[in-house]
C-alpha cells in the first residue's frame, strides 16, 4: 500500500493510508471475484455437442439477481467507505486541533513563499522569517497554515503529510498539520498553473525543537544582514 514506499510524516497520514487501503481491499476483492465468476461462466457454458444455446432476456426476478444483488452490495460498501471517509475528512479539513503556531504559505507563478513566525512564535511581527521554496517546521508541533495565491489557482501538496489543498486567489484558506518525523521532504504544486507548473516544487524541512531554534537563529541573522540590500525586499514587498 502507499506507505510501503512513501513515508508518513503527519498525525493524519496513517488515517488517509488506511482509508486508501480499505478501498483497495474492497475493490480488489470484488474485482478478482467478478473476473473469476466471468471466466468460470465462459468455461461452464462453452459450446458443447448436444447443448443448444438459450436466449436469456434477463426478465424474470431470478435472472435479474445477477444485476440487483451486486447493486445492493455496491450501495452497502459505498456507505461503509463513506462513513470512514467522512471521519477522515472531518479530522483533516473541517475540525482542527488548537494551533501552537501559524505559518503562511503563498503560492505564485512559479514559486512558494513561506512566512514563518520566527523566534517569538507570532506571525506578522518584526522577527518573521520569509523563505522561498523551503518550509521549516518543528517536530510534534501543531501548525495552522494560511494558504494564499497571488495569481492563479495552485495546489499545496505535501505527500508525506498526505495533505493537499488548493490555493485560490483572493482567499486565505486555513488548514493544519502536525509533523511526526524529522527530515527533508517534497512539496509540489499539484494544480496545472501555467507553463512553469512542473517547476514549482519546494522542500519541507522538519527539525527537532533544538535544531529548529538553531535554524531560526541563523535565518534571522541572514535576514538582518541582507535587510536594505533589496535582496529580500522584492518578496516581502508583495505581501499576501
Ligand atoms: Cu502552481
Amino acid at each position: 500500500m502507499p506507505y510501503w514506499y512513501l513515508q508518513q510524516a503527519s498525525t493524519f497520514a496513517g488515517d488517509v493510508d488506511n482509508l486508501v487501503l480499505l478501498i483497495t481491499v474492497i475493490v480488489g476483492f470484488w474485482f478478482l471475484a467478478a473476473e473469476f465468476i466471468f471466466f468460470w461462466l465462459i468455461w461452464r457454458f462453452r459450446a458443447r455437442d448436444g447443448h443448444k444455446a438459450a436466449y436469456v432476456a434477463g426478465e424474470t426476478k431470478r435472472e435479474k439477481r445477477w444485476v440487483s444483488y451486486p447493486h445492493y452490495a455496491v450501495l452497502a460498501f459505498d456507505i461503509l467507505i463513506l462513513i470512514f471517509a467522512l471521519r477522515v475528512w472531518n479530522d483533516i479539513k473541517i475540525s482542527a486541533p488548537p494551533a501552537e503556531e501559524r505559518i503562511r504559505v503563498i503560492a505564485q507563478q512559479w514559486a512558494w513563499t513561506f512566512v514563518h513566525a520566527g523566534p517569538d512564535g507570532v506571525l506578522d511581527t518584526a522577527d518573521d522569517i520569509r523563505t522561498v521554496d523551503d518550509m521549516h517546521v518543528e517536530l510534534d508541533k501543531t501548525y495552522h497554515f494560511e494558504l494564499h495565491s497571488r495569481d492563479v489557482v495552485h495546489s499545496f501538496s505535501v505527500p508525506v503529510f498526505r495533505l493537499k489543498q488548493d490555493a485560490v486567489p483572493g482567499r486565505a484558506i486555513l488548514g493544519w498539520f502536525r509533523p511526526t518525523r524529522t527530515g527533508e521532504f517534497d512539496i509540489q504544486c499539484a494544480e496545472i498553473c501555467g507553463i512553469g507548473h512542473g517547476l514549482m516544487p519546494a522542500r519541507l524541512i522538519v527539525r527537532t525543537p533544538e535544531e529548529h531554534r538553531a535554524w531560526m537563529a541563523e535565518a534571522s541573522g541572514m535576514a538582518s544582514a541582507t535587510a536594505g540590500t533589496g535582496l529580500v525586499a522584492r518578496v516581502e514587498g508583495e505581501g499576501q
